[in-house]
């Protein structure tokens, strides 16, 4: 399978702190980026669902807490706040890798608001949060769908992981690693 345009699809972005629940309740952690970086990068429609690709995490990172709204008012929700350590990214975990990302509003768990987030398939010593992370988005999986469980859920993301495994042993996508991009 080659290469449909508008893919390969680059998207320079960084780390942001998205609902908690990727580690934690799945087991499948996700870098999260903001959503208008994903609308502004020229995919048709800003399409929500599952695509694959490849990313980097380089940089700098730091620590992510939950802090009272900045404008003070206290009807708001406690928001993100990134404190940038001087902490680089070893060069194990900052080179080329595959990914899957999924984009949108989460139907299985009825997030109120959208979001753009990656599972970098690689086993990382620590997470990200305000590193610089580049994506090269190469096709789309699927739209997304809600789950009878949260096991059901898993079990399609593990099947993304496999065509994107799989998908990336082709020499049309694997190439992208040496786009000029990532460099
Ligand atoms: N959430 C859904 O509600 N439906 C999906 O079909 C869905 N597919 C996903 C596919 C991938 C590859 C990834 C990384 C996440 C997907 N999610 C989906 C989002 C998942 O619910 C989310 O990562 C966690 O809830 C953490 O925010
Ligand atoms: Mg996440």
């Amino acid at each position: 399978m080659p290469l449909v345009p508008p893919y390969p699809v680059f998207i320079d972005s960084k780390v942001i702190g998205g609902f908690g629940r990727g580690s934690a309740e799945l087991g499948i952690p996700t870098a999260n980026i903001p959503p208008s970086d994903f609308l502004a990068s020229g995919i048709p429609y800003g399409q929500t669902g599952i695509y694959f690709g490849l990313s980097k995490i380089s940089g700098v990172y730091g620590t992510l807490s939950r802090q009272p709204a900045a404008d003070g008012d206290a009807t708001k929700p406690p928001e993100n706040v990134i404190t940038l350590t001087e902490k680089p990214l070893m060069p194990e975990d900052a080179c080329v890798l595959p990914m899957v990302m999924s984009v949108g509003w989460n139907p299985f768990y009825g997030n109120t608001e959208p979001s753009a987030e990656i599972h970098v398939v690689h086993k990382f010593a620590d997470q990200f949060y305000g590193a610089d992370i580049k994506i090269a988005v190469l096709a789309y999986i699927r739209p997304e769908s809600d789950f009878v469980s949260k096991e059901a859920l898993i079990a399609e993301i593990m099947n993304d992981i496999r065509i994107a495994k799989e998908k990336l042993q082709e020499e049309d996508f694997k190439v992208v690693a040496e786009n000029e991009f990532f460099q």
